[in-house]
């Protein structure tokens, strides 16, 4: 089977950060990167990570077409193969996200693993990510009323779920409701044995789903 898991690399220090993806970088789906590293060590450090793993570029745009834009090119210079927008600031920004991509992945948010605004627009948010033409959408792992309405709409679009292990959600919910993939950071990467840690999650999905 496909592995399920995209790690969220959530650290600032280059060395932990090049350490955790080699061992395990080839062991997930992709790695996410958020701000925090980004923030820490440039956008090269993309370019490096992918060397073990693929990387999505947790970049959560909202912005006007002009700035997103920007943006994106920059991760896909810098070898990411996937990018997340938010989807509130309407088609045209998502849409100049999506033509800015090339090759990349581009996945919009349209559900938070924490209560938000979002919540009321949700529905609004999907069609807008479909008319656009991302190839797939966030949506919460943990809070399974609004994952379901996601997969229920999605028409096609894979969903990626945060919000496993130190939020509260479990992996096999979230893919018994319809994510694709489940994104966990603190719970693999705080852990003492990080790749001991994946792997629960691993046997966990497999006894679970193949039944
Ligand atoms: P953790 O497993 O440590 O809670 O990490 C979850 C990751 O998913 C973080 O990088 C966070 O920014 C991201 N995320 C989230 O938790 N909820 C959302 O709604 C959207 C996210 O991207």
């Amino acid at each position: 089977m496909d592995n399920r898991i995209i790690f969220a690399l959530d650290v600032y220090d280059h060395d932990t950060a090049i350490s955790l993806a080699q061992s395990i970088g080839d062991r997930v789906f992709a790695i996410k990167v958020n701000w925090p590293i980004i923030l820490e060590n440039g956008i090269k450090i993309v370019n490096e990570l992918s060397r073990y793993s693929s990387i999505i570029c947790d970049f959560k745009l909202a912005d006007i077409d002009n700035t997103v834009r920007l943006i994106t090119e920059k991760a896909r210079d810098n070898g990411a193969y996937g990018i997340i927008s938010h989807s509130f600031t309407g088609l045209g920004s998502l849409r100049a996200v999506v033509k800015s991509a090339g090759n990349m992945k581009v996945f919009s948010v349209v559900s938070m693993s924490q209560e938000s605004y979002l919540d009321s627009i949700t529905e609004e948010l999907i069609k807008t990510s479909r008319d656009a033409g991302v190839f797939g959408l966030v949506a919460p792992g943990n809070r399974p009323y609004y994952l379901k309405k996601v997969r229920e709409h999605s028409e096609g679009m894979k969903i990626i779920s945060p919000g496993v292990g130190a939020q509260g959600g479990d992996i096999v919910s979230a893919i018994m409701l319809g994510a694709d993939y489940v994104i966990i950071g603190r719970s693999i990467y705080s852990s003492p044995d990080p790749v001991g840690a994946l792997d629960n999650y691993n046997k966990n999905l497999n006894n679970n789903l193949n039944r």
